[in-house]
């Protein structure tokens, strides 16, 4: 995809943001509504298509389904110590920061996380090394969780800080993060989960608290998910001149070659 397009991918997430919080399906269906959006957005035909088709749902599967054995890959169990802590007190003094380009930043613990609107789901993860599982998650939808903190107008990108360093790196560009548009962010399968095929998320697989966003390729599925930050351009260079996030590719796996979006 072109970056001028995924651009505007962004913009128009960011407008329609509101709209998706009240669920309001119907209405981008319908005809009318469809009319007045582009002419106010100038939206062509084809690019409402694609953004009807960015919508839809990621298949669902039954309980039959679900892998035995669902692959575990790249991290395992942060060594960080600040992790280790966590995970030693059972994650109690856990707290997902949620910051950047919002009007309230929050720190929210898991019980906080766990009274928020929630989505459960059993879907297959779809790795580029080859494998396949299906899983049951449960977790937080993200876009309720945005709007309580309140997305400032200028956001586009909501950039995900894991606990994990997969790579040692002298610059500190192999610890891994993730980043996701708001399109996806808004997606009614997107969440944040607390909970795999029934219980508690496992370490190998992202505890305390993973993204899942299902239309998307499983290096974009943050684990150990440790701040959620809202920002204009995942791209951007601080003071310095040195890129913000990473190597400014989006995401660890994206930084070494990976296209942003991985979408399925
Ligand atoms: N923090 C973090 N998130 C990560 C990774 C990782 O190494 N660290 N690996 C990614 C990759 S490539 C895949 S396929 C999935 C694997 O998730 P799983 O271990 O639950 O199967 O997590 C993704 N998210
Ligand atoms: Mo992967």
């Amino acid at each position: 995809m072109s970056l001028s397009r995924r651009r505007w991918l962004g913009a128009a997430g960011a407008s329609l943001s509101a709209l998706w919080v009240s669920a309001c399906d119907k209405l981008t269906m319908d005809p009318k509504f469809a009319g007045v959006l582009q002419k106010a957005e100038g939206l062509s035909l084809r690019a409402q298509r694609a953004l009807t088709d960015r919508k839809a749902l990621a298949r669902e599967f039954t309980p039959a389904d679900i892998s035995k054995d669902f692959r575990a890959n790249g991290t395992v169990r942060p060594d960080s110590e600040e992790y280790q802590a966590l995970l030693a007190g059972g994650f109690a003094d856990y707290r997902l920061v949620v910051d950047g380009l919002v009007e309230q930043p929050l720190q929210l613990s898991l019980a906080d996380i766990r009274a928020l609107p929630s989505r459960s789901q059993i879907t297959r993860h779809d790795c580029v090394e080859g494998w396949s599982s299906i899983g049951k998650w449960k977790g937080a939808r993200l876009g309720p969780l945005l709007d309580r903190a309140g997305l400032k107008p200028n956001a586009r990108h909501i950039v995900f800080h894991c606990a994990d360093t997969l790579e040692q790196t002298l610059d500190g560009t192999g610890k891994y993060y993730e980043s996701i548009d708001l399109i996806d962010a808004y997606h009614p399968q997107t969440i944040l989960a607390y909970e795999m095929n029934d219980r508690a998320l496992p370490v190998k697989h992202g505890a305390p608290l993973r993204l899942r966003v299902e239309r998307q390729l499983g290096y974009k599925h943050a684990k150990y998910v440790m701040r959620i930050e809202a920002v204009e351009d995942f791209a951007a260079l601080d003071e310095n001149g040195e890129t913000k996030y990473g190597r400014g590719k989006g995401g660890f796996w994206e930084d070494r070659g990976y296209e942003w979006y991985a979408g399925i």
